[in-house]
């Protein structure tokens, strides 16, 4: 049977971190249902809409075996939903670790069917984060090579900085 696995994320916007942990992921698992979490309370940069067409235009060429979606509620809820065994989350530096665990844990006491699979990041990304490159950005910095080309000139449309 296929294995499934869910990338759960803001992705306000995609970066190559996150690509970075896509590829890796789909070296394991058949297919990656990349979600968005839609959080009514909190609006980000891009619309739940605008980050689903980011990350389909920046990764096309992998289009037959990633999946991009939103979901609400329970995120174990929706890993069964989809018929996924697990839930993929990206490392970065020692920072991420504490916060990770205690997510992973939450969803295993919740859900002990469903894995949390933790995959290191490619070392250029260890510093990559959406909220670091949006900063960046909207002082005018270069963020090209952080992100794919077509975030790069969606971020500089919204922000309205070269
Ligand atoms: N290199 C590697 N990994 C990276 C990089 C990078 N440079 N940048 C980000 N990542 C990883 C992150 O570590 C994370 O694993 C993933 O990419 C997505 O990151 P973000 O920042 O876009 O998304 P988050 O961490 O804000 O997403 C949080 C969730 C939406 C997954 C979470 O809030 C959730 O599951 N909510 C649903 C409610 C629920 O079920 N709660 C119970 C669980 S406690």
């Amino acid at each position: 049977t296929e294995k499934i696995a869910i990338y759960p994320g803001s992705f306000d916007p995609l970066t190559n971190g996150h690509t970075d942990i896509i590829e890796r992921a789909l070296g394991i698992f058949d297919k990656v249902i990349v979600a968005i979490l839609h959080n009514p309370k909190k609006t980000g940069l891009f619309t739940v809409e605008e980050r689903k067409e980011l990350i389909r235009e920046s990764l096309s060429e992998y289009k037959d075996r990633i999946e991009v979606d939103s979901f609400g509620g329970l995120l174990v809820d929706y890993a069964e939903q989809k018929g996924a065994g697990a839930i993929v989350r990206g490392m970065r530096a020692m920072g991420d670790f504490e916060s990770e665990f205690q997510m992973a844990m939450m969803n295993r006491r919740l859900n002990r069917d469903v894995q949390t699979v933790f995959l290191i990041t490619g070392l250029r990304w260890i510093f990559t984060s959406s909220s670091v490159i949006k900063e960046a950005a909207s002082f005018g910095a270069d963020i090209s090579g952080m992100v794919s080309p077509v975030v790069h000139q969606r971020l500089k449309e919204k922000l309205g900085k070269g």
